[in-house]
């Protein structure tokens, strides 16, 4: 069996990361429009790095949790038995790799990199980045950045995710509000291409009619139970 998954904020909630748009969310304490844009950054650097900072002392003191452990186990039965995962995820976490999974697609890079708008150089950054930083590769300062995507940027490694849908027997979305374009849109490339979808979150999504099956509650508890339930030939 192939199985696609794409997971959002919700599969870290319970690592203690926040997500975006539940109440007390991310981008409800901070303004996404002067934090996560390219014009953001130009503007106002220090402030987007002081952001990112937080979060990545944030993530360095987080733990994965049982869904993303579940996730890994996935992984591993499922290349064993001569089927593949094809692992997506909106997070900037190393969370999934941190749990075991072996091969992670981070549409939307990775917070433990650092990228040099100078010279293209990407570097793994587990310190502070300011405006001060020189480049490792250049040494150019002033413009290193989280190799990250921000809003208006173009997500990373779209059409392989595209054709590692379309190939796939099983969709399966976890913890995204299925707000943010293009992965909102990856369902609809599922189901055009006749795939099963279902979608595991805490609460039903903005595209939740759009999957065959869903089921809510923790990730923590709900992706466990849902793996169990595939590798029993239940799912
Ligand atoms: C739990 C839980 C628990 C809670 N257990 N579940 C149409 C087509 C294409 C693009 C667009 C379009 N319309 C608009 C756009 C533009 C834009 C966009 O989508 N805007 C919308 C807001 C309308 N998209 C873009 O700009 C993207 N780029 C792009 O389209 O490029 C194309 C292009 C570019 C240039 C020229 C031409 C074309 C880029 C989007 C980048 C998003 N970046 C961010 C920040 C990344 C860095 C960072 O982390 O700071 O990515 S924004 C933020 O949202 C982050 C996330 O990955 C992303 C998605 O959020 P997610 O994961 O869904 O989190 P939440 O909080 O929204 O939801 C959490 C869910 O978990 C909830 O449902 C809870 O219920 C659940 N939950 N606890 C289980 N315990």
């Amino acid at each position: 069996m192939r199985v696609f998954v794409l997971t959002g904020a919700g599969i870290s909630a319970e690592s203690g990361l926040g997500t975006f748009r539940d109440p007390g969310g991310i981008w409800e304490r901070f303004d996404p429009m002067k934090l996560a844009t390219p014009e953001a950054f130009a503007s106002d650097p220090e402030q987007v790095h002081a952001f990112y900072n937080l979060r990545r002392r944030d993530l360095l003191a987080a733990e994965p949790n049982e869904g993303h452990r579940a996730l890994a186990r996935l992984e591993a039965a499922l290349t064993a038995s001569g089927g593949s995962l094809y692992l997506c995820t909106q997070n900037i976490d190393d969370l999934h790799e941190r749990a075991g999974s072996r091969v992670v697609h981070h549409m939307h890079g990775e917070l433990l990199k650092a990228r040099c708008t100078g010279c293209g150089a990407v570097v793994e950054w587990r310190g502070e980045l300011d405006v001060a930083t020189a480049c490792p590769g250049c040494g150019r300062r002033g413009g290193m950045r989280p190799d990250v995507v921000w809003f208006g940027e173009m997500p990373v490694g779209l059409d392989e995710a595209a054709m590692a849908i379309e190939t796939s027997d099983l969709f399966v979305s976890i913890g995204t509000s299925g707000s943010v374009y293009p992965a909102a849109g990856f369902v609809d490339i599922a189901r055009e291409a006749g795939v099963r979808t279902a979608e595991l979150n805490l609460e039903p999504s903005d595209n939740a009619w759009a999957f065959d099956e869903r089921r809510y509650g923790p990730a923590g508890e709900v992706v466990p139970a849902f793996v169990e339930s595939l590798l029993a030939g239940r799912g």
